[in-house]
């Protein structure tokens, strides 16, 4: 059913985060993102939320850019368009180059909207519905000392969560996973460098090996396939690309070069649900386990998150956890809640399947801005 968008709403949000969250590229006390309500023109809204942190220091994009993309790029090409089907937000805004969290925002805002028009669940409107629970890990920050970081852990294996990832960096590994380790053998570990190495630090890397970890997760640099490629060659431990693919390209071309055993998909890191589900595809042919990547998000990514999840691919627990972990209180209801098995239930409802507070969302509102 073809349909029109009339009016796209851009909101800047505020949360302050319960426990700063710090990454080798740095730390987080507050989230500021971008959310993306998209009109049609019989008055229904699809929400999308921006997954680019407040800094360019995960990739190009920040908050403030993309508002800047969604308002005087992406925004015009949509506006008044007939619209087949949401897979043509992708080709219309194609034309920007890089910034896929800014495109991605309102890619993802679209399918809601096209399955609430629809009637129908986002995770079913995207093709998922592999599963009715997805499978939940946790995302651990670099900490002031490995006690406090033990403490988490504990706390996180404690709650039922599946898998623990830990960030890591130089001067934060070696030393940390072996306390971690000794601590706790038996549960599924991982670490993540947020592109803290290079290829010279292999030797390093290599001394991991003997920790058994799932995965390492994005060693080298954000935009290096082909070091990851030596890097993995050397390694027992597999290697899981985040940063690096942006695209169904780079993912095959990734798979090719063998730079990877596993894949994280993030849908704002590769600019929305079509292309995530390009991504997925491919992974899927090719036998490459993926796993749903997160980006601290609030209530209407986290349920994003959620559907996509549901594709057969995601075969591994991802980072999608708990709002009581990141917020006081969410924008969305009920909370995005975890079982004591470490499951998230796939929500029923319309569109990405739980209900918006609006009070609560206008009390943290920075600024809003209508376009038509
Ligand atoms: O690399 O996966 C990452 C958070 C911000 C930026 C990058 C990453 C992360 C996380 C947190 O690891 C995942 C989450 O719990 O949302
Ligand atoms: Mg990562």
């Amino acid at each position: 059913m073809a349909f029109q968008i009339d009016c796209i709403r851009l909101r800047q949000i505020g949360m302050p985060l319960v426990h700063f969250f710090e990454t080798s590229f740095g730390r987080t006390y507050e989230r500021a993102m971008v959310l993306v309500e998209a009109v049609s023109s019989d008055g229904v809204s699809g929400w999308g939320e921006v997954t680019a942190g407040e800094n360019p220091f995960y990739n190009e994009e920040w908050t403030l850019s993309a508002w800047h993309i969604l308002r005087d790029y992406a925004a015009p090409r949509l506006l008044g368009k007939k619209l087949e089907s949401a897979e043509d937000v992708d080709p219309l805004t194609r034309h920007i180059r890089g910034h896929n969290m800014g495109r991605g925002g309102i890619e993802a805002a679209v399918w809601d909207l096209q399955a609430r028009l629809n009637g129908n669940p986002l995770w079913k409107e995207i093709g998922g519905g592999a599963r009715q629970e997805i499978s939940c890990g946790v995302s651990i920050g670099i900490q002031n000392s490995i006690p406090e970081l033990l403490k988490k852990i504990e706390t996180e294996v404690t709650a039922g969560y599946q898998r623990i990832k830990i960030k890591i960096k130089p001067g934060w590994d070696y030393d940390v996973i072996k306390e971690v380790r000794r601590e706790f053998p038996g549960i599924k570990l991982m670490g993540d460098a947020n592109s803290a190495y290079t290829l010279a630090d292999a030797d390093r890397l290599r001394r991991l090996d003997e920790f058994y970890l799932m995965m390492l997760e994005q060693p080298l640099d954000h935009d290096e396939i082909f070091d990851h490629a030596e890097l993995q060659a050397q390694l027992e431990t597999p290697i899981c690309l985040d940063e690096c693919i942006r695209s169904a390209h780079q993912a095959a071309q990734a798979i090719r070069l063998k730079a990877c055993k596993i894949i994280n998909i993030k849908l704002g890191r590769v600019g929305g649900f079509g292309e995530a589900k390009r991504v997925h595809d491919i992974c899927l042919q090719n036998n490459i386990p993926v796993w749903c990547g997160g980006m601290l998000e609030a209530g209407i990514g986290r349920a994003h998150n959620i559907a996509l999840s549901t594709l057969p691919g995601f075969v591994l627990p991802g980072d999608v956890s708990a709002s009581k972990r990141y917020w006081k209180q969410d924008v969305i209801n009920p909370w995005v809640e975890v079982s004591p098995q470490g499951t998230i239930r796939v929500p029923d409802g319309v569109g990405f399947g739980y209900t918006l507070d609006p009070a609560f969302l206008d009390s943290i509102t920075v600024h809003q801005e209508e376009l038509r």
